[in-house]
């Protein structure tokens, strides 16, 4: 092997599950040592999330059930924060806003989550924060940590919404089946 090819950073677009996948169901474990092979997860999530294009990612959506989640809410892609073993630890306040998701593509759903929210978690050295914030940032944490907790947002919704939505998918997912998977990478 020649060592300066083989020092190249990789990164990959990772595949994205789509609703109602029974695997977006899974519950996370937490990450037991954040390691190199956690740092290539992160890197490949963000990648994914950038080149979707989208504001967040949760491990559980690229078919890894762990705790990890990246976000950047920035128009300029320049603010990636990352979130391993995240834990909301406070939450105030109500808002409503517009959701979408990477794994329901093309549904847009108001939901309503806590406006104000606390979060403690590991970064991408495994060092602990504790990070306070509001509005469109508290939404997409809440909505990624849901994710790890087998959640998708569409569960706020109506019954008979998430049927059409489930009915929809299900159709699209026929008329273009998926190329055959690739596998989840090894952790
Ligand atoms: O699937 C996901 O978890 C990502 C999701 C995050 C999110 C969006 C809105 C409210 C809460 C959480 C998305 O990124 S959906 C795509 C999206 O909202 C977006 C895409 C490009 C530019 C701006 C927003
Ligand atoms: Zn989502």
């Amino acid at each position: 092997m020649i060592p300066f090819v083989s020092s190249f950073i990789k990164m990959a677009i990772l595949d994205v599950l789509t609703y109602p996948d029974p695997r977006l169901r899974k519950q996370a474990d937490p990450v037991e040592s954040v390691d190199d092979v956690v740092r290539q997860l992160v890197d490949d999530m963000a990648e994914t999330m950038y080149a979707a294009p989208g504001i967040g990612l949760a491990a559980v959506q690229v078919n890894v059930p762990k705790r990890v989640i990246v976000i950047d809410i920035s128009e300029d892609q320049s603010d990636l924060k990352v979130f391993i073993n995240p834990e909301i630890t406070e939450k105030s306040g109500e808002q409503e806003s517009e959701e979408g998701c990477l794994s329901v593509p093309g549904v847009y759903a108001p939901v309503t989550r806590a406006n104000s929210i606390v979060v403690n978690a590991l970064d991408r050295n495994g060092t602990e924060f504790k990070l306070e914030s509001t509005g469109m940032l508290a939404v997409c944490i809440q909505h990624e940590v849901d994710h790890l907790d087998g959640k998708v947002f569409v569960d706020y919704l109506s019954r008979l919404k998430q049927e059409r939505i489930r009915k929809k998918l299900s159709k699209q997912a026929r008329r273009q089946p998926t190329p055959l998977p690739s596998p989840a990478p090894v952790m």
